[in-house]
C-alpha cells in the first residue's frame, strides 16, 4: 500500500515492511514526507491491532535517506522552517514513541534527519558500505531531529561529540564497532535480515514485546531507580496476563503459543 512517500507491504504475520519511497531524491525527508509520517506511525499503523513489529528502510539502494531536503530548504524563510521543524519532530516522535519495535534496513547514505531516522529506530541492520553522519553543522545547522541525544547514547558521550563537531561521515564497519549497527549484511540481503528479526520478534507475546520495548526506552531516560521501577509494575501487569499462563502451558505442552494479546 502506498501512503504518499511512504509504502508499506506486509511481510509476514504482523510484520510490516515500511519504505522511504523517494528513489528518485535519494530519499530526502521533505514537508510531504514528515506529514506522511505522522499519519502512519502516528495513526494508521498505530491504531492496527495486527502489527507486532516494523521494518523502515529507503527504497533503492542509493540511500537510506540523505536527511532534510535542502532543495525544498533553499530560500525558505525563518517562518516555514520553524514550522518545518516542528512538523519534523512531530513526525519524528511518532517513531519514538511507537508502540512497537521498529527495525532500520539501511542501504547507503544514512545522513542528517536520515542518520536520526535510523536513530530513532530500535536497533539498526546496515548494508555492507552503508555511510552515515550528521552532516548539519557543515550547513549552519545543528541536528534537530533527536540526533545530540539519541547519538550519545549509541556510541558514547566523547565519540558523539567528535561525530556531530565535525560533521565527518564513517562507515558500515565502525558503526558497528562503536555500538550504533547491530548487524551489518550484503545490500541485496539487509532488508530480508532485518525482516528476519522483525519476524522473531513477532513470534513472541504481544505485550510482552510492548512491555520490554516500553521498559528499555522510557527506563533509560528516567535513570536507574525509577527505570527499575517501571520495569517491576509492566511486570506486574504481564503477570496478572492470560497470555503469562498461555506461555508457560505452552511450553510445558511442547506446542507453539496461541497469543491472545491480554
Ligand atoms: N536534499 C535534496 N537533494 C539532495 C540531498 C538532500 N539532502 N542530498 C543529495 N541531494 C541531491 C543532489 O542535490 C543531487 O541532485 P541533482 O542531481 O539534481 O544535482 C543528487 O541528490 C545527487 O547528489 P550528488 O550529486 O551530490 O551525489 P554524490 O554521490 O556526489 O553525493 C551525497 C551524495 C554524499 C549524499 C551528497 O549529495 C550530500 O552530501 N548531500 C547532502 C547530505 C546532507 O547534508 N544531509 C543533511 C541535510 S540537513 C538535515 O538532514 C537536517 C535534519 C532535519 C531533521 C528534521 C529536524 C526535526
Amino acid at each position: 500500500m502506498s501512503a504518499g512517500r511512504f509504502r508499506t507491504e506486509e511481510r509476514a504475520d504482523g510484520v510490516v515492511l515500511v519504505t522511504l519511497d523517494r528513489a528518485e531524491a535519494m530519499n530526502a525527508f521533505d514537508t510531504r514526507a514528515a506529514e506522511d509520517m505522522l499519519a502512519l506511525f502516528g495513526q494508521e499503523l498505530r491504531r492496527r491491532d495486527d502489527v507486532r513489529a516494523v521494518v523502515l528502510t529507503g527504497a533503492g539502494e542509493r540511500a537510506f535517506s540523505v536527511g532534510a531536503d535542502l532543495k525544498e530548504r533553499r530560500g525558505m524563510d525563518d517562518d516555514v522552517w520553524r514550522r518545518q521543524h516542528a512538523l519534523f519532530r512531530d513526525a519524528f516522535a511518532t517513531l519514538w514513541r511507537f508502540p512497537w519495535p521498529v527495525i532500520a534496513a539501511v542501504r547507503g547514505y544514512a545522513l542528517g534527519g536520515g542518520c536520526e531516522l535510523a536513530l530513532g529506530c530500535d536497533f539498526i541492520y546496515a548494508a555492507e558500505g552503508a555511510i552515515f553522519g550528521l552532516p548539519e553543522i557543515k550547513l549552519g545547522i545543528m541536528p534537530g531531529a533527536g540526533g545530540t541525544q539519541l547519538l550519545p547514547r549509541a556510541v558514547g558521550a566523547r565519540r558523539a561529540r567528535e561525530l556531530v563537531l565535525t560533521g565527518a561521515r564513517f562507515g558500515a564497519a565502525e558503526a558497528r564497532e562503536w555500538g550504533l549497527v547491530n548487524h551489518i549484511a550484503p545490500a541485496a540481503e539487509v532488508v530480508d535480515a532485518a525482516l528476519e528479526a522483525a519476524s522473531r520478534i513477532a513470534r513472541n507475546a504481544p505485550l510482552s514485546i510492548q512491555g520490554a520495548k516500553r521498559a528499555m526506552v522510557h527506563g533509560a531516560e528516567a535513570g536507574l531507580e525509577a527505570g527499575l521501577a517501571l520495569e517491576v509494575s509492566i511486570h506486574q501487569r504481564l503477570s496478572a496476563s492470560a497470555d503469562r499462563r498461555e506461555g508457560v502451558d505452552a511450553f510445558n505442552e511442547k506446542r507453539k503459543p496461541e497469543w491472545r494479546f491480554r
